[in-house]
């Protein structure tokens, strides 16, 4: 019998419905039905955060396809909210690490776009000056470790930056991102145990986006509540709507306490999806378009607070003058980047170990 056809692999669209229903899920899978509310202020600062990431990859791909940006570069497109939700549930000095699809993460601790889009047109003024491209970023002063390219790496990494918060004794927690496809990973599981093992304050949150590369979770995954990954090493976790920054920002307001007093590692499952292909490079022919459309259509995240901004009286003028100010922000950063220099030859023999 197929994966798709084995009754307990239902798709993770199936089982966990990205809807606009709101509402935390508890670690045994069913959902609350928590009222969430934001205020006018959190509901503009997500519309505005989430806006900036869209445009931003927006023009990078523009960018890719014009041959401006070399080497491999992944978009976050369609899984804003779960970088901005999980944003506003942190406090200064807690850290960030992720994989290679980490434009919206650096945008989200407010690295500067005109450093990231520098990195991405390989140039000196890029936060690895030009050296690291898309998937390789870093922001000591930001509390960005990366950008990783090698599937599952940062997730030791980070539980590592958990144990430094543990040893040094300050209330700092690491949040470490990971796709549904990482979360396969050997290394993933090494790192639950010891977390747990030494109550480290470490968030995972598992983007499960319900593909790695042309792969679908249920053809790959033979547990697909990731929420339930950390059972046998006593994890609680919860499955939560990806696509509603109001559930995001919950469940890691939840999740963060949670590790800040003590009470070890927490696994946050974001239900989510990615729009474009795994990278610019994929024509998605694994998917069909009408897939992608269903959620666009039924579950935007930006659209979902574009609405109730709408019907708390702001403005369609004032939204698409937030629209515009983000749009300049991504342009200054395009025009930043590519006027910058490329980096000198003997930049080859800096930041390397010999
Ligand atoms: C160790 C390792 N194996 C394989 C790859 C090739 N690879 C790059 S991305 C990817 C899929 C990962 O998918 P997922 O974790 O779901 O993250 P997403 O791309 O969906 O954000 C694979 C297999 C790699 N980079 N590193
Ligand atoms: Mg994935």
């Amino acid at each position: 019998m197929s994966a798709e056809k084995s009754p307990d692999k239902k798709s993770a669209s199936e089982k966990n419905n990205i809807t606009q229903e709101t509402g935390q899920a508890t670690s045994n899978g069913t959902r609350n039905t928590t009222n969430l509310t934001f205020t006018k202020d959190q509901e503009l600062h997500a519309f505005r955060e989430m806006m900036l990431i869209r445009r931003f990859e927006e023009k990078a791909g523009q960018l890719y396809g014009m041959g401006a940006i070399g080497g491999f570069c992944h978009l976050y497109i369609g899984q804003e909210a779960v970088v901005v939700g999980m944003q506003m549930s942190l406090e200064q000095g807690d850290q960030i690490i992720t994989s290679y699809r980490d434009h919206g993460h650096m945008l989200a601790c407010n690295m500067d776009p005109k450093g990231v889009m520098a990195e991405l047109t390989g140039r000196e003024a890029g936060y690895s000056k030009g050296k690291g491209g898309s998937m390789h970023m870093f922001s000591k002063e930001k509390n960005f470790f990366g950008g990783h390219g090698i599937v599952g790496a940062q997730v030791p990494l980070g539980t590592g930056l958990a144990f430094a918060n543990r040893y040094r004794g300050n209330k700092n927690v690491s949040i470490v991102y990971f796709g549904d496809g990482a979360s396969n990973q050997g290394q993933v599981y090494e790192s639950f145990n010891m977390a747990e093992l030494w109550k480290l304050p470490v968030v995972y949150v598992v983007e499960n986006n319900r593909y790695a590369m042309g792969t679908s979770v249920t053809r790959s995954s033979a547990q697909t509540d990731f929420s339930k990954r950390g059972v046998s090493f006593n994890i609680p976790g919860e499955q939560v709507d990806g696509m509603d920054v109001r559930a995001v920002k919950a469940a890691g307001d939840k999740a963060v306490q949670w590790c800040r007093e003590g009470n070890g590692p927490y696994i946050l499952e974001m239900q989510t999806y990615r729009y474009r292909g795994h990278s610019m490079s994929d024509p998605a022919k694994y998917r069909t378009r009408e897939e992608v459309d269903k959620v666009r259509h039924d579950s935007d995240p930006i659209e979902q607070v574009r609405q109730r901004l709408l019907d708390l009286k702001v403005s369609e003028q004032e939204l698409k003058a937030i629209d515009g100010e983000v749009r300049e922000i991504v342009n200054e950063a395009a025009d930043f980047a590519q006027h910058s220099p490329e980096p000198d030859a003997s930049e080859l023999y800096t930041d390397i170990y010999r």
